[in-house]
C-alpha cells in the first residue's frame, strides 16, 4: 500500500472500519472510546468529528490478525503467526527508497508564525498522561558522520505549539545520532512523518541493525521502493505520501521533563528529563488524517506489532544460530510481548528442549526484558494460547522442567523488578514438552481423521451451512 488512505479504504471494504461521526473530545474521551472498543475486539475506528477540528483520527488499525494481514498484504491471516512467517520470507530482499521531486505531503506548508501543532487533534490518551501525545510518528534522523538515515517510532509529547518532547532512551538509534550532534554542540535536524502506509509505520517500530536504513526494509516488505522527498528545511528524506511531516531541530545540551505516559506494559512510566524539538515547519496533505494508538495495557496495536516483529526477530536469530528443531516462536500480545516467549521444538536428542529455551535468552532480541520462556512440542502452535496452556497444564512438571537464571537484561519499565535492580531481571525456562527420554506418554484424546472428514462434508446436513461457514 502506498499511503494511509489506501489502508483505510481496504479496512472499510473488508468491514473492518467503523466511522465514528458523533462528536468526540480529543481530551481523554477519544482515548477512552478507542480503548474500550479495543477491549471488545472491535473494529478500527475513524473519528471523523473530533471536537474543535476537521481532521479525522484513526485508532485500533492493527489490533487484530485480520487487520494486520490487510495492512501487510497477507490475505486471510487468522493468526499473527501467518504474518510472522511471511515477514521472514520477505524481509531479506531489501529495496532502497526512490527519491521523487515532490509528493502529496507538500500540499500545504506551514512555516514560522503559521506553525502550530495544536492545529491537529493530537489526543490526550490516558488520565495521568503528561499531555497530548503523538504515538504513531516515524522519526527520521541522520548520523552526521556516516550519513546513515534512521527511522524509528518514539513517542512525542506536545509541550507548546512549536515545542515537542521526545522519549529518547540511550539504546535507541536516534540516541546514537543525537550523541554525535551533542558532542559537536550542534542542533540535530529531525523530521516526523505521521499517517504513513502501514508497512512504513510497522518497520519504524521494529528494531533493525544500526547503520541500516529502515527504508530498505519497508521496500522489502512492500515489494516496491518507498517514494521519498526531501524535507523543506533540511536534507532528510521523508515519505512522499505521508499525511503530515513535522520538521525541526533538537538543540544540544537542553532537557525538559517528559511523561508520565501510559506505557505498553499497562503501567505509567515516570517523568524524566528528555531532549525536545523546536518545530520549524509542518507540511501536510489536503484534508489530512491523523493516525494514533492507545498503547497502555494489552492488547492494542503496539502489542500486535511487537508480537510480529519480536517473534520474527527471535526466530530468525535462532535460525542464524543454526539451532535445530525450532518449529515456531511467539511472544504473546497479552504478556506485553517482551516478557514471555513461547517456542515450539521438534525434539531430537536428550536436553534439546532446554537447549532451545536457553538459546532464546541468548539471541540478541530474546535477551532483552524476557523472563519466561515456555518450550512446547511441535504439535503445539505457540500462538494458540489454549494449546500452550494445555501443554503447560499436562506436560510440565515443575521439579523436572524448571530452570531459573539469576541475572539477565531486564526492561527499566518492568514494574515487577525492585527499584534498585531496574535494568536486570531473573529468568525462568518452563519445559512443557513430553520428556524426550520417555518411551511413551499417556494416550491423547483425538478424533478419528476419517470421521472428521465425513462429518465436515456433512456439516450442512446438521447445521444448514457448510463447515467453513
Ligand atoms: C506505538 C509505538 C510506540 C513506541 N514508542 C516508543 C518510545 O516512546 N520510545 C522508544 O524508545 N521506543 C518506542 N517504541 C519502540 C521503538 O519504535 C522500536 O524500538 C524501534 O526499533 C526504534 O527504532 P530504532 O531501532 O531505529 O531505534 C514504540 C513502538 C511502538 C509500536
Ligand atoms: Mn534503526
Amino acid at each position: 500500500m502506498r499511503d494511509l488512505r489506501e489502508f483505510i479504504s481496504a479496512l472499510d471494504e473488508q468491514g473492518e472500519l467503523k466511522r465514528v461521526t458523533a462528536e468526540v473530545d480529543w481530551n481523554k474521551e477519544l482515548g477512552c472510546v478507542a480503548k474500550l472498543s479495543e477491549q471488545k475486539r472491535g473494529p478500527a475506528l475513524l473519528f471523523e468529528n473530533v471536537k474543535g477540528y476537521n481532521t479525522p483520527v484513526l485508532t485500533g488499525a492493527l489490533t487484530t490478525p485480520r487487520r494486520f494481514g490487510i495492512a501487510m498484504n497477507v490475505p486471510g491471516a487468522n493468526s499473527l503467526m501467518d504474518i510472522i512467517s511471511t515477514w521472514q520470507e520477505r524481509i531479506n530482499n531489501r529495496i532502497p527508497p526512490k527519491v521523487v521531486s515532490s509528493g502529496p505531503c507538500k500540499e500545504n506548508i506551514d512555516k514560522g508564525e503559521k506553525v502550530s501543532i495544536f492545529k491537529f487533534p493530537i489526543p490526550h490518551w490516558y488520565p495521568m498522561d503528561g499531555g497530548r501525545y503523538i504515538t504513531n510518528g516515524c522519526i527520521i534522523t541522520k548520523d552526521p558522520d556516516s550519513g546513515w538515515v534512521n527511522i524509528g517510532t518514539y513517542r512525542v509529547l506536545c509541550h507548546e505549539e512549536r515545542t515537542l518532547g521526545i522519549y529518547v532512551i540511550p539504546s535507541k538509534h536516534i540516541a546514537l545520532h543525537y550523541q554525535r550532534y551533542e558532542a559537536m554542540n550542534e542542533p540535530m535536524p529531525i523530521a516526523i512523518a505521521i499517517g504513513v502506509d502501514p508497512t512504513t509505520f510497522v518497520v519504524s517500530t521494529t528494531p533493525t541493525p544500526p547503520f541500516e536504513n529502515e527504508y530498505d526494509y519497508i521496500g522489502a516488505l512492500n515489494g516496491v521502493p518507498t517514494e521519498v522527498v526531501k524535507a523543506e528545511t533540511c536534507e532528510l528524506p521523508v515519505p512522499a505520501h505521508a499525511e503530515m511531516v513535522i520538521e525541526g531541530e533538537i538543540p544540544p545540551g537542553e532537557r525538559r521533563m517528559e511523561g508520565p505516559f501510559g506505557e505498553y506494559t499497562g503501567y505509567y512510566g515516570y517523568p524524566t528529563p528528555k531532549p525536545f524539538i523546536n518545530i520549524k515547519c509542518i507540511t501536510y496533505r489536503d484534508n489530512p488524517i491523523l493516525w494514533g494508538c492507545t498503547v497502555g495495557r494489552p492488547i492494542t496495536d503496539i502489542h500486535a506489532i511487537q508480537t510480529v516483529n519480536r517473534s520474527a526477530a527471535i526466530w530468525m536469530e535462532l535460525k542464524r544460530m543454526q539451532m535445530p528443531g525450532v518449529v515456531g516462536v511467539y511472544c504473546p500480545e497479552a504478556a506485553a510481548n517482551y516478557f514471555v516467549t513461547v517456542v515450539s521444538v521438534k525434539q531430537r536428542y536428550p536436553g534439546h528442549a532446554m537447549q532451545v529455551g536457553r538459546a532464546v535468552y541468548s539471541t540478541p532480541s530474546g535477551n532483552y526484558a524476557n523472563k519466561i520462556v515456555i518450550v512446547v512440542d511441535d504439535d503445539i502452535d505457540p500462538s494458540d494460547m489454549d494449546a500452550v496452556w494445555w501443554a503447560v497444564g499436562t506436560r510440565y512438571q515443575p521439579k523436572r522442567g524448571t530452570e531459573i537464571l539469576e541475572i539477565g537484561t531486564g526492561s527499566p519499565l518492568d514494574p515487577s523488578v525492585e527499584p534498585q535492580r531496574k535494568g536486570f531481571t531473573s529468568r525462568v525456562i518452563i519445559d512443557a514438552t513430553r520428556p524426550y527420554e520417555w518411551d511413551s506418554y499417556e494416550e491423547e484424546v483425538k478424533l478419528s481423521d476419517e470421521m472428521v472428514r465425513v462429518v465436515k462434508s456433512n456439516w450442512a446436513k446438521y447445521f444448514g451451512t457448510g463447515y467453513a461457514g
